[in-house]
């Protein structure tokens, strides 16, 4: 059985998601400088992963590999964070598209597994489609570059989809599984500790976890999953508030107040390195 250490939390911070805009919070880094300098603070103030997004000039989704390049260099010049690029990407791009950011590089990615459907705004009636073949595709081509899959679970349906990645061998222990709860689509869970137990329950042996609480929950939801010996995703993909009324000035004061409280409770951020080890990445 292998264990988060009782006395750590790996904290990973999501700092531009696919659908927040600075029309929404004007805080949000959108560029690869203003994604590299917030990473350093993140990294600084206790974050041991980055889930990328990346944007055009336009501040539109793009999976571009140059893009993402560019982004990781930034990063890479000034801290070793881990960087984990998003394959969920955004409703404009194709499955073809999300996937290229893995050209660039990164340790680890982002792979959705199962399909959700966006039932408000201006995506309204398009899914996030996640088929099983395509699960595949995106976890072998991860293998072949030794990048690990951090494996995205928005209900209960999708511990199949786990399963058959476990008893096909593409995926290799310990399982890294985030556990986002509270998105607003169709086919997702809410933001519950209930809905929260009830999924840790389903989780498999040999399994390190991360919750991602979306929107008001993740201040309450993400000290629970510390409590529970979790992992920890904080950052502007899912909340643009610090508190109610108040937007977050930066990723950062996220990922501070997340540390303050992991003291609390006795627990000290892992280091980057920490975190490689613990989830059996290699150290470099
Ligand atoms: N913003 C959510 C859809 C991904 O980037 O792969 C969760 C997410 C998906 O992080
Ligand atoms: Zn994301």
């Amino acid at each position: 059985m292998i264990k988060l250490p009782e006395d750590k939390v790996i904290i990973t911070v999501a700092q531009t998601g696919a659908l927040v805009t600075k029309s929404m919070n004007p805080n949000l880094p959108e560029q690869p400088d203003e994604i590299a300098e917030s990473a350093y603070a993140c990294f600084q103030e206790g974050a041991a992963i980055c889930h990328i997004h990346a944007r055009d000039k336009e501040g539109k989704t793009t999976g571009s590999k140059e893009v993402f390049q560019e982004i990781h260099d930034k990063i890479r010049s000034k801290c070793k964070i881990i960087i984990q690029d998003s394959t969920g990407g955004g409703p404009n791009l194709t499955i073809e598209q999300r996937i290229e950011c893995i050209y660039a590089k990164p340790e680890m990615a982002s792979l959705n597994m199962g399909s959700l459907m966006r039932v408000s705004g201006q995506y309204k009636g398009i899914p996030f489609a996640n088929m099983r073949e395509d699960i595949e595709t995106y976890v072998t081509r991860m293998r072949e570059r030794g990048i690990k899959p951090e494996m995205e679970v928005y209900s209960h349906a999708m511990f199949r989809e786990i399963e058959n990645l476990i008893q096909k061998g593409l995926v290799e222990r310990p399982y890294y599984i985030n556990l986002v709860i509270g998105m607003m689509y169709q086919g997702a869970v809410e933001a519950t500790p209930k809905y929260l137990n009830s999924l840790i329950d389903f989780l498999p042996e040999d399994t390190i976890f991360n919750v991602t609480p979306v929107g008001t929950a993740q201040l309450p939801l993400t000290t629970m999953a510390m409590i529970l010996g979790g992992c920890i995703r904080v950052g502007m993909e899912d909340n643009i508030y610090y508190r109610k009324g108040e937007m977050v000035k930066s990723n950062a004061q996220f990922v501070a107040r997340a540390v303050r409280i992991a003291r609390e409770l006795n627990k000290e951020p892992a280091t980057p390195d920490e975190a490689r080890k613990i989830l059996g990445m290699k150290v470099s």
